[in-house]
């Protein structure tokens, strides 16, 4: 059974000639921003990654086949079309959506998967699944955990949302193998905040420290992902005693609706942007944007020098 993948022309053409490529997730334009923000912020990223000189695939499941790179009509369909119809599409639901023909958004796990199917070894998005809060008892760990050890591609996120417990998100990090690199600063950062008050277990001060040892990791033979944690701009975030009780009373309400497995993460940021008066959702917007940038420079690194391939 051949694979129902199709590439965007641009896409194809730069991987074929060795150029950068950044690999894009969709569960963040349909589950995770509200219309109109999210196209808006697609397209924006998308052009972002275009600046640094970088090659943009944005990926989803539409009608059944794995796009790597999507049309305007498709990004427009993903960001207006309601949660019912679009399918959130992790490791465990990927093949089903594709053979059932099946139109679905890409998280961090689906997005590792079908990137590195297509030949992209870079990624950006937002923040990654992690283990929530209250896992002892719930087992919620999000599957992106999971991907990051087993599928070689450097994700570039703005740490991990203070929605999750940071400790335990790291722990689970260390013990799959994966490793974790803060751009620019020795602490983890916790997504709209800077700081998360936890040491980053690795620091990069430049794009091409962090291609060379991506490279060296792949020379290696292991088969993990990396995962580049990106603080959000200082002039963009939202500092911690704003963000926290936020969190808290969102979580509570989650709580209170009996949110489970996959609508837990939707429902928590949804409650966040309206708390926050739309605050958290400028933050967003502008994290995503850096870590664009970012990925596209590393990717130009790893372009620039293949022997670390
Ligand atoms: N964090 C965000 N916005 C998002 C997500 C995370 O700020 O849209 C999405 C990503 O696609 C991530 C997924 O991979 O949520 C994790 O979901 P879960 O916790 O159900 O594994
Ligand atoms: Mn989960």
């Amino acid at each position: 059974m051949t694979l129902a993948m199709d590439i965007l022309p641009d896409v194809a053409e730069a991987l074929a000639g060795g150029a950068p490529v950044v690999a894009l997730e969709s569960t963040i334009i349909s589950h995770g921003m509200p219309y109109p923000q999210n196209v808006e912020t697609a397209k924006q990223v998308e052009d972002t990654v275009r600046e640094e000189g970088a090659t943009p695939a944005t990926i989803a499941v539409i009608d059944g086949r794995l796009k790597i790179g999507l049309s305007e009509a498709d990004l427009n369909r993903l960001a207006t079309a309601g949660l019912r119809d679009v399918m959130k599409l992790t490791r465990a639901n990927l093949a089903q959506c594709m053979a059932a023909g099946g139109t679905g958004s890409t998280t961090v796990a689906a997005t590792m998967i079908a990137a590195h199917r297509a030949g992209i070894e870079v990624f950006a998005t937002g923040g990654i699944g992690g283990v929530h809060r209250g896992a002892e008892t719930t087992f919620d760990i999000s599957a992106d955990l999971q991907e990051l050890a087993k599928t070689p591609v450097a994700v570039v996120c703005a740490g991990a949302k203070a929605i999750l417990d940071i400790p335990k998100t790291l722990e689970v990090l260390e013990t799959l193998g994966v490793p974790v690199i803060t751009y620019g600063q020795s602490g983890f950062p916790a997504f709209w905040s800077r700081a998360s008050g936890l040491t980053s277990p690795m620091t990069a001060d430049d794009p091409m420290v962090i291609a060379r040892a991506w490279g060296a990791q792949r020379a290696l033979g292991l088969e993990a992902g990396c995962l580049v944690a990106n603080p959000i701009p200082e002039e963009d975030e939202i500092a911690p005693d704003i963000i926290n009780p936020i969190i808290e009373q969102a979580l509570a309400d989650a709580d209170t609706q009996k949110m489970t497995h996959g609508a837990v993460t939707p429902f928590v940021l949804q409650r966040v942007f309206e708390l926050t008066e739309g605050a958290s959702l400028t933050a967003n917007i502008a994290l995503v944007l850096n870590n664009a940038r970012l990925a596209a420079k590393i990717a130009g690194q790893l372009a620039k020098q293949p022997h670390f391939r």
